[in-house]
């Protein structure tokens, strides 16, 4: 097999000198397209060059470091959640930096990188990995919106001359995503390494509440159409009737809600949130659907509000990973870290699940202290980080061995 060896001191430095860009104490905030991305991702493209790979940006802003001819993919994001960690995606790609650059030194296979844009959804979800994957159109995405109502067309113009065509994906042999776990399982069982064997898949709605704005003091309860207590009754009847359909590992999220007009002398007369849920099993994300519309059916009927939802970003199905890049990650993790490792799902979402539809792909884990990811405080041991670039370089030889 191939030989190279990386620098695990070049690798920890590239990663701390990635973190400045949009720090903000021990987090980052380094939002799609605003200024710390764009630098960012500047300087990734020039680490990319001196590492002997060709950066180059296509029209979405995804920054690819290419090597010559046939290559294997190695990569991630580097942007982040509005309070983001700093090695949720940033890993991933400051280690397959690190392993290419290794492995040009050496004169073995060549090895491209990628840093995807948008992987945190501030335009849709998996953005940058989604239109180039082909799943998602370009001039669809172009209308995509942020928070702030910027449209994806406006935000990627700041790339100007920067951006070329897309990467034709048939230059790659596969592709290898290296990223923390964003939960507890490997740090409770002090293991080191999760080999991936699929990642979720995930809906998304937005439900509208619309009851009655009325006068906190002088409507009697047995007469409001309260938009927040609604609410309420929603949750509780997801609860109730989830309880018949889940497994322990399906998830449901209400991240994000706006009440109007949010002032406390006020009867809420709507409510606006997002709910989101995710599961391994195609099928059970459609049952979960079903029980989702008949709790609102439920609670419209009880409540006498106006219950209205629309599904936000794509339906994204389970994706499984490639059995010849599991078998070639198992193998690389019992090298390094013999016995401190398992095979394990994917509940976070990752680019890897776009990259699936044009070649083989792999994803492996390192742990995150407590589990906690999209938080400022989301880190990851040092001798963790550097297990994992080992396992990546030893898995992307086996892979370069064919
Ligand atoms: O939401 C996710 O799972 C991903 O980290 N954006
Ligand atoms: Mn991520
Ligand atoms: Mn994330
Ligand atoms: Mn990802």
């Amino acid at each position: 097999m191939e030989r190279f060896t990386v620098d695990p001191a070049r690798f920890l430095a590239d990663l701390h000198a990635l973190r400045q860009f949009g720090k903000d104490g021990v987090g980052v905030r380094r939002r799609a397209f605003a200024e710390p991305d764009i630098a960012a991702r500047d300087w990734l493209a020039k680490r990319m060059s001196d590492a002997g790979l060709t950066p180059h940006f296509d029209p979405v802003g995804n920054l690819f470091g290419l090597a010559p001819g046939p290559s294997l993919l190695l990569g991630s994001h580097s942007d982040t959640q509005p309070e983001g960690g700093w090695l949720d995606g940033a890993l991933g790609v400051i280690a397959a930096l690190e392993v290419a650059r290794a492995s040009a030194e050496a004169g073995c296979s060549p090895i491209s990188v990628v840093s995807f844009q948008d992987e945190e959804g501030c335009f849709g979800a998996l953005t940058g990995s989604s239109v180039w994957s082909g799943k998602l159109d370009l001039a669809e995405a172009d209308t995509l919106t942020a928070a702030d109502g910027t449209t994806l067309a406006e935000a990627r113009a700041c790339l100007g001359g920067r951006a070329g065509d897309f990467i034709d994906p048939k230059q790659f042999t596969g592709f290898l995503e290296m990223h923390i776990e964003q939960g507890p399982a490997l740090d409770l069982a002090e293991e080191a390494i999760g080999v991936v064997t699929g990642i979720v898949g995930s809906r998304q709605l937005e439900i509208t509440v619309q009851g009655q704005q009325n006068h906190a003091g002088t409507t009697p309860m047995a007469m409001r159409r309260d938009a927040l207590t609604t609410v309420t009754r929603i949750v509780a009847g997801l609860e109730r009737a989830f309880a018949n359909v889940v497994t322990p590992q399906s998830v449901w999220t209400i991240g994000q809600l706006h009440l109007h007009p949010n002032a406390p002398s006020i009867v809420p007369g709507r409510a606006v949130f997002t709910l989101q849920w995710r599961d391994e099993d195609a099928d059970r994300l459609e049952r979960m659907e079903k029980v989702i519309n008949e709790v609102l059916d439920e609670v419209r009927q009880g409540t006498g509000c106006a219950i209205t939802s629309r599904r936000l970003r794509q339906m994204l199905l389970p994706v499984p990973m490639d059995g010849q890049m599991q078998t070639a990650l198992c193998q690389a993790a019992e090298a390094v870290t013999p016995g401190r490792w398992r095979s394990m799902p994917s509940g976070a979402l990752h680019d890897a699940s776009n990259v699936a539809e044009l070649m083989p792909v792999g994803m492996l884990f390192v742990p995150s202290i407590n589990g906690i990811s999209h938080a400022f405080e989301e880190d990851t041991a040092e001798a963790d980080l550097v297990d994992g670039l080992k396992v990546l370089a030893d898995a992307a030889q086996r892979l370069a061995r064919g």
